[in-house]
């Protein structure tokens, strides 16, 4: 008890989730490891390929602690990817060099039969013991936050085989056979489940669960593949670890924003690049949620006084507010590290 009362008054980045403004906001970016760092380049040569990085603990743990060493971010985000969940399942993934991920597709109940929960345990030991060392290593001011994809979004890999603009393998199946698409949801919420328990029980101080792809759904569709699904996770959680916050991340939810944080319970809502700062600082006023967001990504790679102007425009909307400074969407491969190092020089020195 004493334990975790010294620890959350050290760390300033779960002050908003009890309750607590502080200015200047806690700021961590989302993907905040990766191809944009020449150090996590090599490591990523080291580990030999993508995945074998994210199996690799204490690979995982270095990327994890890069961009901590170079910024002082407030928070960590265990380097994993939402993937591991279907290749710890029993699906064939590869992430060929320089492509995005390739699985063997899911496209019928009869191709879940190639799954199963029972195959996750030797592949989620390897996750939660990056998070086990990343506690140990991280200062002890820095959050680690821990992290899924949503059942919806990794189902849309898992059908459609590969990224895709219009997620319409997923989106099909679901339409035709929901009885059967409901059997891939459920078996991703149940795993999704034990998967966050364990980064918890490891030493997440928080979690986020990415949904990329909820915007590519219309309202009710929105409301049982990505709304329900996220409630169960969310409460499941609550009743294992009821003080460790959940952030939601439904991307392109536009006007079902605020409908999905009262629904789903989650603690924390991060905002894409197309929500209006103004939106930020109103629409959630009724909820008892945290804000984060959401300066363009591509604006992190343009840089200049256009940035600048940028996030002064969205600190002052959000000043006083219980807020995390963030991007809209994941930092980009182009992005210059001396932009990121602006951008944090910038939220720190305040309004
Ligand atoms: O070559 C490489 O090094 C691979 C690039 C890469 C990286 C750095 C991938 C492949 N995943 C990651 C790490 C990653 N992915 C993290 C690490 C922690 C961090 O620093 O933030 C996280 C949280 C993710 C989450 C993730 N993976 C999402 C959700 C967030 C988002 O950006 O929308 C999604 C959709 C993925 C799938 C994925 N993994 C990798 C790629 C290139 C993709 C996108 C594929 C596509 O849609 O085309």
């Amino acid at each position: 008890m004493q334990k975790s009362e010294t620890t959350t008054i050290e760390r300033r980045f779960l002050a908003p989730f009890h309750g607590k403004a502080v200015s200047p906001p806690p700021i961590w970016l989302m993907r905040q490891a990766g191809r944009y760092l020449p150090e996590y380049r090599a490591t990523r040569a080291e580990a030999g390929g993508f995945l074998n990085l994210c199996y690799t603990p204490k690979l995982a743990a270095e990327v994890t602690l890069q961009p901590i060493r170079r910024y002082g971010f407030d928070a960590a985000i265990l380097f994993s990817d939402i993937l591991v969940v279907p290749d710890a399942l029993g699906q064939q993934l590869t992430f060929a060099e320089g492509e995005g991920p390739r699985l063997d597709p899911v496209r019928d109940v009869a191709d879940l039969g190639r799954l199963a929960v029972s195959n996750t345990a030797s592949k989620y030991a390897l996750v939660w013991e990056t998070v086990q060392r990343l506690r140990q290593d991280l200062p002890k001011e820095t959050a680690l936050i821990g992290f899924c994809g949503a059942p919806w979004t990794v189902a849309t890999y898992m059908v459609q085989g590969e990224g895709s603009t219009d997620q319409a393998k997923a989106r099909l199946w679901a339409y035709r056979d929901p009885a059967g698409f409901q059997a891939l949801i459920d078996l991703l919420v149940e795993t999704s489940i034990t998967y966050l328990d364990g980064q918890v029980k490891a030493g997440a101080d928080v979690l986020q669960i990415f949904d990329t792809w909820a915007g590519s759904l219309p309202d009710d569709q929105f409301d049982r593949w990505v709304v329900e699904p996220t409630k169960a996770i969310r409460a499941a959680l609550k009743t294992k670890h009821p003080n460790v916050p959940v952030i939601g991340f439904p991307r392109g939810a536009g006007p079902m924003a605020g409908w999905y944080v009262s629904e789903t319970g989650v603690n924390g809502i991060g905002c894409d690049t197309a929500t209006p700062p103004w939106v930020m600082s109103e629409a959630f006023e009724d909820e008892d949620v945290v804000v984060q967001g959401n300066l363009d990504p591509l604006l992190l790679v343009s840089g200049g006084a256009q940035m600048d102007e940028r996030i002064d425009e969205i600190l002052e909307e959000m000043d006083g507010k219980r807020f995390i400074f963030n991007l809209g969407h994941g930092i980009v491969p182009e992005t210059p590290p001396e932009h990121v190092a602006q951008l944090v020089a910038r939220v720190r020195a305040g309004v």
